[in-house]
């Protein structure tokens, strides 16, 4: 293994390392790491042979294939749904590459169980766990002039209300925040451009969207009279994450969608009923499309023009219909669209909203530009700002873009992805017979949910791939039992025709995901010690140190051994252990499990963290390394030694 403490990887990572494995072979190099390596890259070239020919290459992979050794084009981010995490894939392999637990207890990690993790999750007043579960259903990065930065990432738990955000140099979430007031945070999406603070240098709000309507406040009151129920639209700052404001509005959110300028969120309403039973949710033949005035809900709160709900000191503007019937002075903006729409999505070009119908087969486009015209008083009717309905196929859902002004919908009930041109969309809408909005159809298997398109959230919007997360899989892979695995497929979307890639597994149960170039990506290898307050930070350190009942142990690990052999504690004490690991190599992580104790996490290279317990069973306990780290690996342990 090789030391390496850079925090920046190379952008084109898999050129470095065929230089590398191609410079070796030919200085005629061996040794069994470097040949073992060498073979796994390619069966042909066995060090000292000449590069594989081109023709080889052909007649073993397909153009989308990642051979081994190879790194993929891509990173996809997705929602795990109701386990609570977020995978990283990589594309177009469709290779899973780790999970990170947000919402979730995490026993690989120790999320949930060290501290540092309980203190981001919040914990009740007897140090336990405030909420163990969570429904993450959308992914959404920190934007720089319209396209992703790569510092932040933002998902949503749909469950208790939360918001949590992702370090992307770390892959690791580093805050969460209640929403107060709302259920069911459904849509969620960071703006793509606000004023940008120099400091900062990155959007910083966060649109979030509450699903269910609720009495407000919600403490015993109006719970059998629906029409006093209400949703609240809010605001998060992207650096404090505290909640900046929320809008009150009729109906409900569902999907969330900023604009390139900073000047409108949307979100699509499938209950304007304000139904409290589905049936009444499906009565009315045209809900709406709920445009926010971004500016002008800032100017409100600032001339505070707001209230408080409960106990909460968010401010609190009125967006509701009533209150709103003045464009020139509305906060926001009702566009009626067919029934029960889900998913809106912005072109890359930021012109246009598409809002599907769900229960109509259409998509209704909406020009961000007639939007704006409308709080200008310039719209006499807010309808007028829809400039396209295409007709597209039955249960349409999300809507991706490549960058030739084509969308690609999602058609739950027919089971195919449809792809459709927005400009001839829009010269039909005006009447225009010649004009076929339809482009193509492909099914897939079966019944898609979320549909995207490479950087397809962006400016840079490529048109390379689609990739449709399937809600059903049914046979397309070996069973495994009554609960199946989801499919995810792969579409290139670069010619006139989709064509599938590939089918690749997605454990249960993705919900959205975003597909970023590979370059945007900059994560660190390894931890700097000094980032851990409580870091252990010479092995001379270590020992158990005594107040009273209070004990703190301080232990390092560095391969392959810990730096106390044995550490003795008595039986009642209120331990914290506090476990710094002093390897600086890439990849050398070690665990720390400790049996009849239920405390197993791990720590990465220079990284610091720490659990506390009771030690309230006397005896000796083997604490080991749980993560294989070196040819002693097995024989890394330490003894804790409780005392009766
Ligand atoms: S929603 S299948 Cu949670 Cu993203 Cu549309
Ligand atoms: Cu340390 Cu395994
Ligand atoms: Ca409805």
């Amino acid at each position: 293994m090789t030391q390496d403490d850079t925090t920046n990887r190379d952008t084109q990572p898999d050129l470095g390392r065929r230089k590398f494995l191609n410079s070796a072979a030919l200085v005629g190099l061996s040794g069994a790491g470097l040949s073992v390596g060498l073979s796994a890259c390619n069966k042909e070239s066995a060090p000292g042979a000449k590069a594989p020919s081109a023709k080889g290459e052909v007649a073993t992979h397909s153009p989308y294939e990642v051979p081994p050794g190879q790194l993929d084009e891509y990173y996809s981010f997705s929602s795990g749904g109701h386990s609570g995490d977020v995978r990283i894939y990589g594309l177009p392999s469709g290779r899973q590459l780790k999970s990170i637990p947000v919402f979730n207890t995490d026993n690989l990690v120790g999320w949930g169980i060290t501290n540092e993790s309980k203190a981001i999750i919040g914990t009740r007043p007897d140090g336990s766990l405030k909420y163990s579960t969570g429904d993450t259903h959308h992914v959404h990065q920190t934007y720089t002039d319209g396209t992703y930065d790569g510092k932040y990432f933002f998902v949503n738990d749909k469950i208790h209300g939360r918001l949590a955000r992702v370090r992307m140099d770390t892959m690791e979430c580093d805050k969460i925040t209640e929403l107060p007031n709302i259920q069911g945070f459904h849509g969620t999406f960071t703006d793509k451009r606000d004023p940008v603070d120099p400091k900062i240098n990155h959007t910083t709000r966060v649109f979030c969207g509450a699903e269910f309507s609720i009495p407000l406040p919600n403490d015993g009151r109006d719970m059998e009279d629906g029409s006093k129920y209400k949703s609240l639209f809010s605001c998060v700052d992207s650096e404090s994450m505290e909640v900046r404001w929320q809008v009150l509005i009729d109906g409900n959110c569902d999907l969330v969608a900023s604009s390139y300028d900073g000047k409108l969120a949307a979100t699509n309403q499938y209950n304007t009923e304000m139904g409290v039973h589905y049936e009444d949710t499906m009565s009315s033949e045209m809900d709406a499309c709920l445009f926010f005035n971004v500016a002008r809900i800032e100017e409100a709160v600032k001339a505070g023009k707001v209230t408080t709900i409960g106990s909460s000191k968010v401010p609190v503007v009125d967006g509701t219909r009533a209150s709103n019937k003045d464009p020139k002075a509305a906060l926001t903006c009702y566009v009626p669209i067919p029934k029960n729409p889900h998913g809106v999505n912005i072109t890359p070009d930021g012109k246009y909203y598409a809002c599907s119908g769900k229960l109509s087969p259409t998509a209704s486009v909406i020009e961000h530009a007639l939007v704006l015209k409308w709080f200008d008083g310039g719209l006499a009717n807010a309808r007028d700002a829809v400039v396209a309905e295409p007709e597209i196929g039955l249960g349409p859902l999300h809507t991706g873009f490549d960058n030739k002004g084509n969308a690609y919908t999602t058609l739950f009930l027919d089971s195919q992805i449809v792809k459709w041109n927005v400009e001839a969309a829009i010269k039909a809408f005006k009447g225009d017979k010649t004009a076929k909005a339809v482009v193509d159809r492909i099914d897939v298997h079966y019944q898609p949910g979320h549909g995207f398109t490479s950087m397809g959230e962006t400016r840079e919007a490529d048109g390379r791939f689609f990739n449709s997360d399937n809600k059903f899989s049914k046979d397309r892979f070996l069973p495994v039992g009554p609960l199946h695995c989801e499919t995810a497929q792969l579409i290139d979307i670069s010619g006139d025709k989709m064509k599938l890639v590939h089918d690749h597994s997605v454990l249960s149960e993705p919900h959205d995901s975003i597909i970023v170039r590979r370059d945007i990506i900059k994560t660190r290898q390894i931890y700097d010690m000094d980032e851990f307050p409580n870091a252990v930070k010479d092995p001379a350190e270590s020992g158990v140190f005594r107040n009273g009942k209070k004990v703190t142990v301080k232990l390092t690990s560095q391969a392959p051994a810990f730096s106390l052999r044995e550490f003795k504690l008595k039986k009642g004490d209120e331990v914290t252990l506090i476990l710094t690991n002093h390897d600086k190599v890439e990849d050398l992580t070690h665990g720390f499990a400790m049996p009849k104790y239920d405390i197993n996490f791990i720590v990465n290279p220079q990284e610091t963290k720490s659990v506390t317990f009771i030690a309230d069973k006397p005896g000796v306990y083997w604490c080991y390394c749980t993560h294989f780290c070196h040819a002693l690996h097995l024989e890394m342990r330490s003894r804790m030694i409780v005392e009766a």
